[in-house]
């Protein structure tokens, strides 16, 4: 049985990571399209920055939920057999033990040089301009996809998507694609598809079944 995962905010929100879109959905009055764009890095890198490093700074206080920790357990039985595709920029699926996990959006952990174009682990601010630590150039930015940047691992995740006995997406809104039209690439090539999800999706009538609860129950009990 080959599962393929696609996981979004919902399933960290219960080790108290924000999602985008619930509550008021903004990070000190700003709206997610309004700083995770290359357009707003222009404009302001400064705030920009302060946006990613409250974030990297608040991911060192969480912890994996039992969602995580269930997909882990999940790879432990199928191996090979699962892949976790993560709109998250969190390591909350690593740390929960899976290994098997394409960061579709980036990594909140890594830094990109823009004079030298290498990828370096980060865990400190990136505000005030650090040296690369490749090239010593004072010209990093956060390894995450903005609004109009291609997505990573697609020709993966598209060629895993046809293949898949199953695709299950958990915690994820379907506001942004092209996550949100996963659903419909794994109909079209017959695929069955399952929701898990607070509430209903944008997408929830393309799934063949849906179930709606926090992911921390969902995701145990489906695995289970
Ligand atoms: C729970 C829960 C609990 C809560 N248990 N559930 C018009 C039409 C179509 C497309 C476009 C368009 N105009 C522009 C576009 C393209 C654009 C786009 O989609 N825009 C939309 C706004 C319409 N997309 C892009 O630009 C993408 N690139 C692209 O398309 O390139 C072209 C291309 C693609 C493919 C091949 C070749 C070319 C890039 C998108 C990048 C998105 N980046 C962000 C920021 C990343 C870094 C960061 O984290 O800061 O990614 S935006 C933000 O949204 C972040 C997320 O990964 C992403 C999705 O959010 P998510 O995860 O769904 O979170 P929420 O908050 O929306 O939802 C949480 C859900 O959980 C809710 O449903 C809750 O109910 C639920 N929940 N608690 C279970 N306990």
């Amino acid at each position: 049985m080959r599962i393929v995962v696609l996981t979004g905010a919902g399933i960290s929100a219960e080790s108290g990571v924000p999602t985008f879109r619930d509550a008021d959905g903004l990070w000190e009055g700003h709206r997610v399209e309004d700083v995770a764009t290359p357009e707003a890095y222009v404009a302001d890198p400064v705030l920009v920055h302060e946006f990613y490093d409250a974030r990297r700074a608040a991911l060192a206080g969480v912890v994996p939920n039992p969602a995580h920790r269930a997909l882990a357990r999940l790879e432990e039985a199928l191996g090979d057999d699962l892949l976790v595709v993560t709109q998250n920029i969190d390591d909350l699926h690593e740390r929960a033990g899976s290994t098997r996990v394409l960061h579709m959006h980036g990594e909140l952990l890594k830094a990109w040089c823009l004079a030298c174009e290498g990828r370096h682990p980060w865990d400190g601010p990136m505000g005030g301009d650090p040296a690369c630590p490749g090239c010593g150039a004072p010209a990093l930015r956060p390894d995450v996809v903005w609004f109009g940047e291609i997505p990573y691992e697609m020709d993966r995740i598209l060629d895993s998507l046809g293949r898949a006995d199953l695709f299950v997406s958990i915690g994820t809104s379907g506001a942004v694609y092209p996550a949100a039209g996963f659903v419909q690439q794994a109909a079209r090539h017959g695929v069955p598809t399952l929701e898990l999800n607070l509430q209903p999706s944008e997408g929830t009538a393309w799934f063949r079944e849906a179930r709606h609860g926090p992911a921390g129950v969902l995701v145990p009990a489906w695995v289970e």
